[in-house]
């Protein structure tokens, strides 16, 4: 019995370090909160295999999953921790001072932290060792008692129920204060110029007769995310500057004013994550209103010979882009609008790296801070150091949207349909192959661009039974989607998806 009350001392200890620590990090710095500061660390240490698997497994939710196992792994080490106080409660505290010195250690390690980033464990810790040698005491003073004085006993115990309840409700509050006010810190509303050089008029997509296939744009708050944050940077634009430098004849540093005042371009990019498997949803289109990046590399002069365009976020986070595709003449920009309005937090607020035909780990940094001209030898980027390609264009693929994989659909006349994209070589056309018959030329929808996916549907005369549908397109250079597979790592899945289907 002792041993269990033990163990939860460790629990409650932790419990309210790691709460009271959420609660001061949701002042000072919400990504030096304990449980997410490790949760980062892990991220960037996870091999590579493991990191594919826990997205393809658990997606958007990857995140959550992890937060989850760092808490549970935490919770189960501090109930040993709470053990050793058994023995000696100085052992026990020196158990505590290891675990949120990890912690510590994990938010000091960030590539942009402070000292301030210290606070939130230094709390952590010192609430943890109070909560411990409270509880402990009030275990040891129920061990002391006379066993026969039932009263003081039980005076005991139930200062021990009463001191653990406390902890748990005050723990409870300070988390939920923490994570209250770490989301009360919004991002600014700004008004965006217009853009010099408008997109094309955007046209109705078929989306209204197709049913189930994906719109033309998708809506910003159905926009894949995928990034390494666990907490999403609020940046204060007022602050905010770029910065451009490496080898460059003029370095320079620019507010969100002075970018905003240079000519705007307006364009329509279909992006999509080098993660997404065969016919996955981490790509999405957008209509994107940004500086052109090569106006703001100008401005500042190539000198030299660099061969990439580095680029840094305000974590400290790094993307290489190619220099020779950003000069090749497509629309890579700074974007500081989506869809008609500034971005979002989670989308990059309140600038980011687009480029057109290259995956987002390698052309679309968010809350994009800083430019550096170097090269490929001298600077590695975060997915560079993880053995990522480091040139990395899309690769052509078409996705099923409807029907959806193993549903079962009426016999008759419906329609196979979904988006395929080329990014900068164009879709030329769509084909589908039912029950590995011909490939059949699917119908397209309206055309927004090289840059942008197209919907596309086959009317079917759907018989009675379980079917194969597989899809593929062609882009405009004649160039067939491959048909070998490839997992994303480390350039791209490829692929043809198929779905089967039960036809009633
Ligand atoms: N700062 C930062 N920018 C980033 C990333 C990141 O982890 N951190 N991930 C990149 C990846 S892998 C992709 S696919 C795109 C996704 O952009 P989105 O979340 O707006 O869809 O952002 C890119 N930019
Ligand atoms: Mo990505």
């Amino acid at each position: 019995m002792t041993r269990l009350r033990f163990a939860l001392t460790g629990l409650l200890a932790a419990v309210a370090g790691i709460a009271a620590g959420h609660l001061v990090a949701g002042f000072v710095q919400p990504a030096a909160s304990p449980v997410l500061a490790i949760g980062s660390t892990v991220i960037d240490l996870t091999p590579q295999p493991l990191k594919e698997w826990a997205i393809e497994h658990f997606g958007t939710n990857d995140k959550l999953v992890l937060q989850a196992s760092v808490l549970v792994v935490t919770l189960v080490l501090s109930a040993l921790v709470g053990l050793l106080a058994r023995r000696r409660l100085w052992l026990s505290v020196a158990g505590l001072v290891v675990l949120v010195g990890l912690a510590g250690a994990a938010a000091l390690s960030r590539p942009t932290a402070g000292l301030l980033d210290a606070v939130p464990s230094v709390v952590a810790l010192v609430v943890g060792v109070a909560v411990l040698v409270g509880l402990v005491r009030a275990i040891d003073s129920d061990g002391r008692t006379d066993p026969g004085s039932d009263a003081s006993g039980g005076f005991a115990r139930r200062r021990f129920v009463l001191g653990s309840a406390g902890v748990v409700v005050l723990s409870a509050l300070a988390a939920a204060g923490g994570q209250l006010r770490a989301g009360a810190t919004r991002v600014k509303d700004i008004v965006l110029p217009r853009p010099a050089s408008p997109a094309k008029a955007f046209p109705a997509g078929i989306e209204s007769q197709v049913k189930g296939i994906s719109p033309l744009r998708t809506p910003t708050e159905k926009f894949y995310r995928v990034d390494t944050n666990l907490t999403v940077p609020q940046v204060d634009v007022d602050t905010w500057s770029l910065q451009v430098d490496g080898m460059v004849e003029r370095p320079f540093t620019m507010t969100f004013a002075e970018l905003s005042a240079m000519p705007l371009i307006e364009r329509d990019i279909t992006m999509t994550c080098v993660s997404n498997e065969v016919g996955g949803g981490y790509v999405g289109a957008a209509r994107w209103l940004g500086v052109r990046l090569t106006d703001v590399l100008d401005r500042a002069g190539v000198k030299g010979n660099p061969d990439q365009v580095f680029s840094t976020a305000v974590d400290g986070f790094t993307i290489s882009t190619p220099l020779a595709v950003v000069r090749d003449g497509r629309d890579a920009m700074i974007a500081i609008g989506m869809n008609g309005r500034q971005l979002t937090d989670v989308h990059g607020f309140p600038a980011r790296l687009i480029t057109p035909g290259l995956y987002g780990f390698v052309g679309a940094t968010k809350w994009l801070t800083k430019l550096t001209l170097t090269t490929y030898a001298q600077d590695k980027a975060y997915w560079t150091e993880r053995q990522w390609s480091t040139d990395a264009p899309i690769k052509t693929s078409a996705r099923i949207d409807t029907p959806a994989p193993l549903s079962t659909i009426q016999a008759g006349r419906v329609a196979v349909g979904g988006v395929a994209w080329a990014q900068h070589r164009g879709v030329g056309k769509v084909e589908v192959s039912i029950d590995g018959g011909p490939w059949q030329e699917a119908r397209l929808g309206p055309d927004v661009g090289l840059d942008y996916w197209r919907q596309w549907y086959l009317p079917w005369d759907a018989k009675t039974g379980l079917h194969r549908l597989a899809v593929r397109a062609v882009d405009r250079e004649g160039q067939v989607q491959t048909a070998d597979r490839a997992r994303p790592f480390p350039n791209g899945s490829s692929g043809i998806q198929e779905v089967v289907v039960t036809v009633a």
